[in-house]
């Protein structure tokens, strides 16, 4: 009886601690409540099945409990029963992995709008590269990367010339408007990473990843990588400021271009 028991209250102890638990998500701050919806979807699904199964164990401790003169009965197949789970489970896949289907394709679907700002992650530091005036992001590649050229920009292609470089510093995007995150590593894996934006992404050298996203309120939110990448993991950390236009437009003019920074001769600092 005491087995019963247990199952029971660990069946309901799940679903109470499923509902008061802290370790909730943070409050979104992105055009992806998509992302929320099919993680729901997902946590009624596996719910209901592990409530269900717990419940199911319960039952049988009970029902088919030892008794005096009792005997099991062999029944080494059953096939109505195997295609019925073997159909239930199927079902159950197919509605968790569908939605994220659907889900992704509008994640990496960018629209014509939105403006490109380039991630570029290493050990273990977050720089960005913005657009200057012609809107376009010159080529660059990591063989190019040297102290002077830290985000292996391509001098001969002088769409880079006026690009925007943030080595090391935060990244500010204004709200409102479509972004497409195209992200590089210059050595190992890293993955971007702001859980208010709902928007994580593998970075993988010699690749450009990307999704696109929209932030939909101000406010400042950290940047982490989500793959382990190496002693100083735990501290990649970075910033990403949503602003209003105005505020967007006063921090964008004081930063530095490619061409200012290669002018100056030395490289921004990283800390
Ligand atoms: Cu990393």
């Amino acid at each position: 009886m005491a087995v019963v028991l247990i199952l029971v209250l660990l069946a309901l102890g799940s679903v109470v601690f499923h509902i008061l638990s802290p370790w909730w998500w943070t409050p979104i701050a992105s055009n992806w409540s998509y992302i929320d919806t099919t993680l729901i979807i997902t946590f009624w699904i596996t719910g209901t099945v592990f409530v269900a199964v717990v419940c199911f164990m319960a039952y049988c401790v009970y029902r088919f409990r030892h008794k005096p003169g009792n005997r099991a009965a062999y029944e080494p197949e059953n096939r109505r029963l195997e295609w019925l789970l073997a159909a239930g489970t199927a079902v159950g896949v197919a509605a968790m992995l569908a939605p994220g289907l659907v889900v992704w394709h509008q994640f990496v679907t960018v629209p014509d709008d939105a403006t490109p700002v380039e991630v570029v992650s290493q050990q273990w530091l977050w720089s960005f590269r913005l657009p200057g005036a012609d809107g376009t992001l010159g080529h660059a590649e990591t063989r190019k990367v040297s102290a002077e050229n830290p985000l292996g920009l391509n001098t001969d292609d002088a769409r880079g010339l006026d690009d925007v470089i943030i080595e090391g510093g935060e990244l500010h995007v204004p709200v409102g408007k479509p972004v497409h995150m195209l992200l590089r590593s210059v050595d190992v894996l890293h993955d971007f990473y702001v859980p208010e934006f709902r928007a994580k992404m593998d970075m993988i050298p010699g690749m450009v990843t990307y999704f696109w996203f929209t932030p939909t309120r101000t406010g400042t939110f950290e940047i982490l990588c989500a793959e382990l990448c190496g002693i100083g993991h735990s501290q990649m950390r970075g910033t990403v400021v949503v602003d209003e236009a105005a505020d967007y437009q006063a921090w964008l003019e004081q930063q530095s271009t490619f061409t200012q920074l290669v002018a100056s001769g030395e490289p921004q600092t990283t800390d």
